[in-house]
């Protein structure tokens, strides 16, 4: 076989990879490790006005470019409460995403937020946040945003917002709320740069408090 059949071959094998159903060329599944579930079944009983049907189903496969990795992981983390009730912020980002007592930060009462800084500016294509699963529950005004401004004054990109009444003054938001499950929430920054990503929230369903389990941000480099 000459160089280029071989060549040829290989290409031809690479187009004839089978692609799942909605994938792109130049995509690949992001693989993700999920904790145990802590509940099973479909809670009835959450009252909320802004929230999504309940499907009980899990979310699927979600692609993203070929390349993608994940980049928060050990990376710094600042709050809007640097002390917080239990646990420290470095948990939001150790890797560890059990439900259960002595996985979770949980910060003060009414509107706060977690940041974390990775580094650089990247490509984002995967924000997954745990703010608590031990039981179902739906945490209110969850708002994602990133930027390159480490303040969020300017350069600001809202990839999530559903403070649909903008008690939070960042904005009305358009999406649902959502009951906290084991395989965590994903938000689809759409390939947005930035180097900070914060993560914002107002007390939840159980009580006024504020937690994370884990927050994973997935992305390529700029180049
Ligand atoms: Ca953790
Ligand atoms: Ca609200």
């Amino acid at each position: 076989m000459k160089r280029y059949a071989i060549a040829y071959a290989l290409a031809a094998g690479m187009l004839l990879a089978p692609l799942a159903a909605g994938q792109d060329p130049g995509t690949e599944e992001l693989k993700l490790k999920l904790p145990k579930p802590m509940f099973i079944g479909t809670p009835t009983n959450i009252k909320s006005a802004n929230l999504e049907v309940i499907t009980g189903k899990p979310r699927g496969p979600f692609f993203v470019p070929a390349g993608t990795r994940l980049l928060s992981l050990e990376r710094p983390v600042r709050s809007s409460d640097m002390q917080p009730v239990i646990g420290e912020l470095d948990m939001v980002v150790d890797g560890e995403k059990e439900g259960g007592d002595g996985y979770f930060v949980e910060l003060g009462p009414g509107k706060q937020w977690v940041q974390i800084d990775l580094g650089a500016s990247h490509a984002l294509h995967a924000i997954l946040a745990w703010h608590y699963h031990t039981q179902a529950r739906v945490y209110r005004d969850v708002i994602v945003q990133v930027s390159d401004d480490k303040d969020f004054l300017k350069g600001v990109t809202t990839v999530f917002n559903n403070d649909h009444d903008n008690t939070s003054g960042l904005g009305i938001g358009r999406d649902k709320e959502y009951v906290e499950v084991a395989e965590g929430r994903l938000f689809d920054p759409r390939g947005a740069r930035a180097r900070y990503v914060r993560l914002c929230s107002s007390g939840s369903t159980a009580n006024d408090l504020n937690h994370y389990v884990e927050v994973e941000v997935y992305g390529t480099p700029v180049k």
